[in-house]
């Protein structure tokens, strides 16, 4: 090169350089784009950034390159550890209370404010696809493609404002589908504007049904029983063994176990157990079908032949549980690697805030159960993952408490809008830069679950949790009983009173259960497993005091109107 070309190759240089620079500052300072994925029912315990013994043995490497370059919360908590009133915290940033939404079918109060409208108004464009779940039409998107419902894992149906609000079925597997919406949504955005994407699959929400290609992948794997498999319930209340949650119980051989070799002619509800696994296989293809018969057909007779019983069975339970289970996660880690492969190719990542959680825990077998609801920690606690390039620090942990309400304050934050001041969540943003040496963040979150008598019969519950602690409080009548107080359950046309006559004509429900009324403390260090219940023991009255008085406090603060 001589030097006149070697000084224009300088200054060309020097120009890319700046470029690159003004580029960088930039995006600094211009308004993310939000990717918001949240799971259904996806435990933490089964994501292998977080190190459980389940998710070493069926690793999430695509999750887990988001906790890589960012940070995991390892105190991520929900206000009510169910999907619609979880959502309703999600949209609104109000407690249930608050928003409606206590309960799994009616009562999101529509007036409220989603953070979407706002959003939208300062010049975000705003999507939704997959689990929608809400009583309520979308509000403040653009855009949106949502399941019935629940939603299906074959073939499942959508709606949205591309398909003049009706139902359609689409051919293929939920999880790829819904991906696919989300990718198809960014890649016909108005790129001036920034966007706000929720990605809401319906995996991993029972029953566990896997892409055909993965069924039986982890046949070969054993997974670790958890150390309170056989919880005997021991210094606890009676909401612990009056639940109808137990993997060995209450998991139904032919929804479930995809058993239907065991339908028991003369049982009503082995009949709505193999009827709700029928509405599944039907709506296969017969490429499906085929290869569902091709897995599930063997693996049945295997069982029927060994006539397992006692503890041998209630292996087979677990280890089918876990199976189904993390082959579904197989598809979920996929999708988030098709969206990180996505952001990176299209130059998005650096001006791209992307979270990953679920809409609450899940029970994995801890104290024998699947389902969640209850405040113990696998149910309240989820999985929470969030990589911010240039603002979060790239593997980063954080174990500040936070909680559903707080990501309406966060996304609007990012937004640049202020916190509209009845909202009672907080910005994450704060944490991001200084993770645990933020100063005067909270020390105690708020739980409520109100949705008694239903599905798995978990007794009404409040309580606070500390860093260390949790106080519990049940209460509230039992059984039938129970239904004077529910204002829908008494409702005629309502959701939760099609739930409560339908199980009710099921003999779901124990007429005569009790009325509840007592508390449960732990030392959350010294008992992890949350299996020692110190209310009321010598010693424990001071913190009890205290505990009870911020839960009082609570109560009042956010104007609680039953406990
Ligand atoms: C369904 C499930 C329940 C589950 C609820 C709530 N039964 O009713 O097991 O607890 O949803 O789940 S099923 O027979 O339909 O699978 S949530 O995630 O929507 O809150
Ligand atoms: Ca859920």
């Amino acid at each position: 090169m001589d030097n006149k070309s070697l000084l224009s190759f300088a200054a060309l240089s020097c120009i890319a350089a700046t470029a690159q620079a003004q580029q960088k500052a930039a995006a600094a300072t211009q308004r993310p784009n939000i990717v918001y994925i949240m799971c259904d029912d996806h435990a933490f315990q089964c994501i292998s950034a977080y190190g459980g013994p389940i998710s070493k043995l069926a690793p999430t490497p695509n999750i887990d390159r988001i906790a890589q370059r960012g940070m995991r919360f390892d105190r991520a908590f929900v206000e009510n550890s169910l999907s619609t009133p979880s959502r309703a915290c999600l949209m609104t940033g109000l407690y249930s209370n608050q928003n409606g939404q206590r309960q799994l079918g009616e009562g999101i109060d529509t007036t409220r404010t989603f953070f979407t409208e706002q959003l939208q108004q300062a010049g975000y464009q705003t999507a939704v696809v997959g689990k929608w779940h809400m009583g309520c039409d979308p509000k403040g998107f653009d855009y949106y493609h949502i399941y019935n419902d629940q939603g299906q894992y074959y073939n499942p149906q959508y709606r949205g404002t591309d398909t003049d609000g009706k139902y359609i079925v689409e051919e293929g597997y939920s999880t790829d589908l819904t991906t696919d919406h989300a990718l198809s949504f960014i890649e016909h955005r108005d790129a001036s504007k920034p966007f706000c994407l929720l990605l809401h699959h319906k995996a991993p929400h029972r029953n566990w049904l896997a892409n055909t290609k993965y069924f039986g992948m982890y046949d070969n794997v054993t997974f670790p029983m958890p150390e309170t498999f056989y919880d005997d319930y021991e210094t606890r209340g009676s909401a612990v063994r009056t639940q109808k949650m137990s993997v060995t119980k209450d998991m139904r051989w032919e929804q479930d176990f995809k058993v239907p070799e065991m339908l028991d002619t003369a049982n009503a509800d082995s009949w709505d157990s193999y009827l709700s696994l029928m509405n599944e296989v039907n709506r296969m293809n017969p490429e499906q079908r085929i290869a569902w018969g091709k897995y599930y057909f063997p693996r049945n007779r295997r069982l029927l032949e060994a006539r397992l019983t006692g503890k041998e069975l209630d292996e087979w339970k677990y280890q089918n549980y876990i199976r189904d289970y993390m082959s579904v996660i197989k598809s979920v880690d996929e999708s988030v690697g098709r969206v990180l492969d996505y952001l990176d190719s299209h130059g998005l990542t650096d001006n791209t805030i992307i979270v990953y959680t679920s809409d609450q825990g899940f029970y994995m077998g801890e104290h024998g159960w699947f389902d969640k609801r209850f405040m113990y920690e696998e149910s309240l606690r989820t999985p929470l993952l969030i990589a911010y390039p240039g603002h979060i620090q790239p593997g980063s942990v954080c174990n500040k408490l936070v909680q559903n309400i707080d990501y309406a304050p966060t996304f609007l934050d990012l937004a640049g809008i202020s916190k509209p001041k009845e909202l009672p969540g907080r910005s994450l943003t704060p944490l991001f830069k200084a993770g645990d040496k933020v100063k005067g963040w909270r020390n105690s979150i708020y739980y409520h679950y109100y949705d008694y008598p239903t599905y798995h019969m978990v007794r009404k519950h409040d309580g606070v949790r500390t860093d260390r602690y949790k106080l519990i409080h049940f209460y509230g009548a039992g059984g039938l009983d129970a239904v004077k107080e529910n204002k829908y359950q008494r409702q005629p046309g309502t959701r939760e009173h099609g739930c409560m006559t339908y199980l009710t004509s099921l003999g779901y429900f124990e007429p005569k259960d009790s009325a509840v009324n007592y508390n449960e403390l732990y030392d959350l260090q010294a008992d992890p497993h949350e299996l020692n219940n110190l209310y009321g023991k010598p010693g424990y009255e001071k913190i009890s005091k205290q505990l009870q008085k911020q839960l009082t406090d609570y109560r009042k603060s956010i104007a609680v109107d039953e406990y």
